[in-house]
């Protein structure tokens, strides 16, 4: 036996990390599938950061002031996987590498927040992770300042491959985080240049590192195989008065006995041959799935070294007169009057009935919600004036304190999605922000992540329909509201006026798991809600605004937002002619969704004929008005118009509406 055979010789970093490289690949051999080549490649970057360099404690993977670390390159996941395994992370047994990408397993394709311990954001789309740490390094930053430093002292680690660097959105992030000095990001760049098609060079000829240089990052470049340089450049990271980039030289599949350095790792299984020469290179004696006993210890040690910082913390938070807030903002509960100011505007609204653009009621909505919730931290991507986000007094994020609760994101909707996603996963921060719902494309990706991960945060997207006029169709969204309803666990809300708004907001705020768009327009529309209820009918999802005079019931017709007026007016012509017609509000589609069958059937009705009219492309409507029924709506793209003419022009008119549900009526 060798002296360095791994079963009796001491654990050195460069066993330790070769257990990482012999995980990584028997697990993605046994799977049949996987991403080998990039954890191998970041072993050695990855021990050290792991044994000497990130605060945590592998027993509490919730332990509020641990470092945060992600893994941008979410394909690598094994490194992840085999890092939460080897340090001990509770549930992440062998067994758990064994199942690879298997049903039921802990240890799925790509990283999962909320599925797997540990894992602290959901990663495979190639440049969520960096974009979204930069929201954790903000959260960081400011509940540092809220709660202070006893409480709040931690990093953000990242790793990020060439893919990540590619990707527009780093660009976002990137700038942002070193406009905004956020001294605790500190992201490792795999440089191994290499990606699938194969070297990252047949597509990619900038300098990254200057790149990040000239947006205010301090930076590094080291040989990301010298534990000695490793060691070194993350501790000068820690110091640093500004983000940091270190350039970490990499080979991918290092170890890999004939593909090191070769783009086959990247993507599949090393193959029984390759694997065998890499044991004998790697002088690795043990089988699959099994650590010598000297480096599982070394590494469960390394696992529990925070073990005596988390206790001290405690103590600290124990002591601290800031324990009960910091503890209800950390678990995401609203303070107990958290609605108080906004059940007061509501029954406001109620009584003054005023006629505006919803995105102003939701500024009101606003005014009333911000000093009561005091984790709620909003911004826009450079439309604060046109998303009524910003409320008087509210201080700008920024350094040097960060205790300002408005984020001036720039025009960066994409990084702002993905950075919202980090502040609300980091914890202890709501986060809501503006943009023009057209623009909701430039944000998906981090709001389909969101939606997956389950994480609460609310999207205010104005100039939601033709409604916005003279912008024209550039900024005029048909398809968005359908597109935004499909994605799975987004609650897409279209209130209709000041009453629904506040109320939406409310459903929105105590969505705890839950991301929410709140569709609003620019134009102003009438009170709808002009009678004081005993609930919040917007909670509902969908409910009768208006019952039909004459009865039974002829006519249904559906409508959201700026159309519910519309409806309305439909209503009173139907009857007029001796037509009895009963209007829907459906502020939320997806809540109605939730609501018993007796509800759902009942607000539906049984009137004969169903209309429905909304400022947007029919799809998705046949749940309401089913296959018979009419739409009033978009068919293709809008106009550069005042808006009244856009809608006489479209034809979303009442007088459409009675006409059509006339024709349904035969005549
Ligand atoms: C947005 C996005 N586009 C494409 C992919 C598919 N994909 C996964 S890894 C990868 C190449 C990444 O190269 P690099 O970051 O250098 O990783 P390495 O080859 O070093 O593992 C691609 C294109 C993805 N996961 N996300």
């Amino acid at each position: 036996m060798p002296a360095h055979d791994p079963a009796s010789a001491p654990a050195t970093p460069q066993m330790m990390a070769n257990a990482i490289r012999v995980l990584a690949m028997d697990a993605v051999e046994q799977a049949n599938s996987g991403h080998p080549g990039m954890p191998m490649g970041m072993a050695d970057v990855a021990t050290v950061l792991f044994t000497e360099v990130l605060k945590y404690d592998a027993a509490d993977p919730e332990w509020p002031d641990r470092d945060r670390f992600v893994l941008s390159a979410g394909h690598g996941s094994m490194l992840l996987y085999a890092l939460l395994h080897l340090t001990g992370v509770p549930g992440m047994d062998m067994e758990q590498l064994r199942n690879f990408r298997q049903w039921g397993s802990k240890t799925p394709g790509h990283p999962e927040y909320g599925h797997t311990p540990g894992v602290e954001t959901t990663t495979g789309p190639l440049g969520q992770g960096i974009a979204t740490a930069v929201g954790m390094a903000m959260a960081e930053r400011h509940l540092a300042d809220r709660f202070g430093g006893d409480l709040v002292d931690h990093h953000t680690w990242v790793i990020a491959g060439d893919g990540c660097l590619m990707e527009g959105i780093s660009h976002e992030a990137i700038s942002l985080a070193g406009r905004l000095r956020l001294a605790r990001l500190n992201v490792l760049w795999d440089d191994n240049d290499v990606t699938i098609d194969g070297a990252a060079s047949i597509s990619e000829t900038g300098d990254q590192v200057a790149r990040f240089k000239a947006a205010g990052w301090a930076v590094k470049r080291i040989d990301g195989h010298d534990f000695g340089e490793i060691r070194r450049a993350l501790k000068w990271a820690k110091r640093q008065d500004r983000p940091t980039l270190i350039a970490c030289r990499t080979k991918i599949g290092k170890g890999a006995a004939t593909l090191e350095g070769h783009h086959d790792t990247h993507g599949k299984a090393l193959g029984a041959k390759e694997i065998a020469a890499t044991r004998e290179k790697l002088v690795w004696t043990a089988q699959p799935f099994v650590i010598p006993e000297p480096i599982a210890a070394a590494w469960r040690a390394a696992g529990a070294r925070g073990a005596k910082e988390r206790s001290r913390w405690a103590r600290r938070l124990k002591k601290s007169h800031h324990r009960a807030e910091f503890e209800r903002s950390v678990k995401g509960e609203l303070p107990a009057n958290a609605f108080a100011g906004l059940e007061a505007h509501i029954a406001k609204m109620v009584e003054t009935k005023p006629a505006n653009a919803t995105r102003v009621h939701s500024g009101s909505a606003l005014e009333a919600l911000i000093p009561a919730i005091p984790e709620m931290v909003g911004g826009s991507a450079d439309l604060t004036g046109s998303n009524n986000t910003f409320v008087k007094g509210m201080q700008p994020f920024d350094r040097p304190d960060y205790g300002g609760r408005y984020v001036h994101y720039g025009v960066r909707e994409h990084g702002m999605a993905a950075a919202m996603n980090g502040m609300a996963l980091h914890g202890g921060v709501i986060p809501y922000s503006g943009t023009f719902l057209v623009f909701s494309d430039y944000a998906r990706p981090s709001m389909r992540l969101a939606a997956l991960m389950g994480v609460r945060v609310v999207h205010v997207m104005t100039h939601d329909s033709i409604g916005l006029g003279e912008d024209g169709p550039t900024h005029q969204p048909v398809e968005h509201l359908a597109a935004l309803r499909a994605i799975p666990n987004l609650l897409v809300f279209r209130p209709a006026d000041a009453v629904e708004t506040a109320e939406c907001w409310r459903v929105a705020l105590e969505a705890r798991f839950t991301p929410s768009v709140m569709a609003l327009s620019r134009q102003k529309v009438p009170a709808v809600r002009l009678e004081p209820a005993p609930e919040n009918r917007s909670a509902r999802g969908a409910y009768e605004l208006a019952p039909a005079k004459a009865s039974p019931a002829k006519v249904t017709i559906f409508a959201s937002g700026t159309e519910v007026s519309i409806a309305l007016q439909a209503r009173e012509q139907l009857e007029a002619q001796g037509i009895g017609a009963r209007v829907v509000s459906t502020p939320c589609w997806e809540i109605f969704a939730l609501q018993d069958d007796a509800y759902q059937v009942e607000t539906i009705g049984t009137a004969p004929v169903r209309i429905a009219v909304e400022a947007g492309v029919q799809m998705g409507w046949e749940r309401f008005i089913g296959e018979g029924g009419g739409f009033v709506g978009m068919t293709g793209f809008g106009a550069s118009a005042p808006y009244e003419r856009l809608y006489r022009e479209f034809g979303i008119t009442p007088e459409h509406v009675v006409a059509l549900a006339k024709d349904k009526l035969g005549g």
